[in-house]
């Protein structure tokens, strides 16, 4: 299969040319349809273009789950190789200009030289993941019973450590923010002291904290369950508040939309956590039944809907503190990850233009009036509304693709990846 850099401008305007010419038409019967709503389809575009969300570094190889794993041709082999695939991910949709790092998974001994690694790639990197859920190799003490929650204070210590260690790779890299979800908790009523769990997670986190640099962020990840399963520290959302109220003013609350039971509100979560001026940011993916990290938008793009509704009502309210981080998490277990990635940043993109044109007047005037089914139909028309030809023109404008899949597969890059990077048969479980 002949290659081509789906990286390379020229490339990308080539594969644009012969789709050019629907895009317009289809931009302009769009335009023409939200200006008989008194909207300007030029200015959804820009705020569309302007759209970023941050790619996680251990999404771009084939994920997993306990039962197996089947890795994929031309998976990227480390931190370096993973940046190039996401590259091709920024440069054919023009949305994701930074990478979100997981340490150890990417560690390496020379962080400045990935900082100009991705310079060279046209990518920044967003917040850092610390890891105290796994054990590394010789790691002197187990996190099996817990890490900023053992309790054994050492353990603690070590975990407290390794978090300090991802803010000073973050330092040399110019990332502005700590993730911090942990798995600490039990499997079996009485295991733990619920009260006190949460007492040394406040106590350890204090610490990690105070390592923060000025204008860094810490968030704070809540998770229902998994790899508890009958209690879960930071459980829910109004755990992750607590602590981060407790913390200070640095602390922030993520949102992993599959850390949730099913049918949870979480777009109300949303509401609440700008009202507290806590929203720190999301880790987007979808689900059906738990953690299932399944691409975003492809299971329930009316809740994804919701959300960014919520985040557009934020920013049309000017919401103080409000400066969410979005981010993908996901583990593509049967696509490649390439194009699930891709997808999922252009659903995200579909989700805040559809939120973007609701005609929020008439909503506002239909809510005041209790015209309950008027209201429900005018928010509900957002979403009813075909918005590709916007994020289309938004991607022409950024000079990525209008097809992005497309010019991916046409491009021979997995091939080339497969031909280039010597497959590593790990076949067992786990998600990365
Ligand atoms: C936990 C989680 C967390 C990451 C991990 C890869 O389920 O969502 O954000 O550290 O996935
Ligand atoms: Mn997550």
């Amino acid at each position: 299969m002949p290659y081509a850099d789906p990286r390379d401008a020229n490339y990308i305007a080539s594969a644009n040319k012969s789709l050019a010419g629907a895009l317009s038409s289809d931009y302009t019967a769009l335009g023409a349809q939200l200006e008989r709503r008194g909207t300007k389809i030029d200015d959804i575009t820009r705020a569309v273009a302007n759209f970023k969300v941050a790619v996680p570094s251990w999404g771009v190889g084939t994920g997993g789950t306990r039962f197996g794993r089947f890795p994929g041709p031309g998976e990227p082999r480390n931190v370096f190789e993973k940046l190039e695939d996401c590259a091709v991910i920024h440069k054919l949709t023009g949305a994701t200009p930074t990478v979100s790092l997981h340490i150890p998974w990417d560690k390496t001994d020379d962080y400045l030289a990935l900082r100009e690694h991705g310079a060279a790639l046209g990518l920044g990197f967003d917040a850092m993941n610390s890891n105290t859920f796994q054990d590394q190799v010789g790691q002197p003490l187990s996190y099996q019973f817990g890490s900023l929650t053992h309790t054994d204070e050492a353990v603690r210590a070590q975990a407290v450590a390794h978090n300090v260690e991802c803010i000073s790779a973050g330092k040399k890299l110019g990332s502005k923010a700590l993730t911090v979800w942990i798995g600490d908790g039990a499997n079996f009523p009485g295991q733990s002291h619920l009260g006190r769990a949460f007492e040394r997670y406040l106590d350890s986190t204090a610490s990690i904290y105070k390592a923060l640099p000025e204008d860094w962020r810490m968030f704070i990840e809540h998770k229902m369950y998994e790899p508890a399963f009958y209690a879960t520290v930071i459980q829910d959302w109004g755990s992750s508040l607590m602590a981060a109220q407790a913390l200070g003013p640095k602390a922030f609350c993520l949102v992993d939309l599959g850390h949730h039971a099913p049918n949870v509100n979480i777009e109300m979560i949303v509401a609440r956590l700008v009202h507290a001026q806590r929203l720190g940011g999301f880790h987007f993916n979808d689900s059906k039944y738990g953690d299932d990290d399944l691409d975003a938008g492809s299971i329930d793009p009316f809740r994804l809907f919701l959300v960014f509704n919520e985040l557009v009502e934020a920013e049309l309210a000017r919401a103080p503190n409000f400066r969410p981080a979005h981010m993908l998490d996901q583990s593509h277990n049967v696509t490649d990850p390439v194009e699930s990635l891709m997808t999922s940043a252009i659903e995200l993109q579909r989700a805040y233009a559809q939120a973007l044109i609701v005609e929020r007047v008439r909503l506002h005037e239909y809510r005041i009036g209790n015209d309950v089914l008027m209201a429900a139909q005018t928010l509900k028309r957002g979403f009813t509304t075909d918005v590709s030809a916007i994020l289309a023109q938004a991607r022409v404008q950024k000079g990525a693709a209008i097809d992005p899949v497309a010019a991916y597969r046409a491009s021979g890059y997995r091939a080339k990846c497969a031909q280039n990077r010597p497959g590593k048969q790990s076949l067992g479980g786990g998600i990365v």
